[in-house]
């Protein structure tokens, strides 16, 4: 191995170590726990239904269907704070991140596609707002449930 070898050799092994140097900080930039995601398929539900994060980990909710929905907290029940949400998800790619401060339950619905009942729990909200199947059924309410664990 030559000189002029050994320099290129050494060159490259300091322009490799200084990307891998940033690809880590990339990939863990401090240490919060990863966002979960909460997805509208192409059809009118949240998917998946019930989700456990912790303190200060992101929920992110993404609409994928071409219609849009809400996100609405079911306050007789919320215990994770951000009461009175009433957030638009906009159609094919609408998006809202939330980051709970403190555990609990937090209910939610779409106030589109299901309606609170007397006790409030969520019913589909049949004719009015409902979008009947091809078997003349509204379908199930459209809502979900996140568990915030505290932080230790
Ligand atoms: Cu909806």
């Amino acid at each position: 191995m030559t000189v002029s070898q050994l320099r290129w050799g050494f060159l490259a092994l300091l322009v490799f170590s200084s990307f891998s140097h940033v690809f880590a900080q990339d990939a863990q930039p401090d240490n919060r726990p990863p966002a979960v995601q909460i997805i509208v398929p192409d059809e009118d539900r949240f998917t998946p239904f019930a989700i456990t994060v912790r303190v200060g980990q992101p929920v992110v909710w993404i609409n994928h269907d071409t219609d849009d929905h809400t996100v609405v907290s079911n306050d007789a029940f919320n215990t994770a704070g951000h009461r009175g949400l009433n957030f638009l998800l906009k159609a094919n790619g609408g998006k809202l991140v939330l980051v709970f401060k403190h555990p609990g339950m937090f209910p939610f619905f779409c106030r589109f596609h299901s309606v609170l009942d007397a006790d409030h729990q969520p019913k589909a909200p049949g004719p009015d707002g409902g979008i009947q199947d091809s078997n003349g059924n509204f379908g199930t309410p459209m809502n979900g449930v996140i568990t915030v664990l505290g932080d230790d």
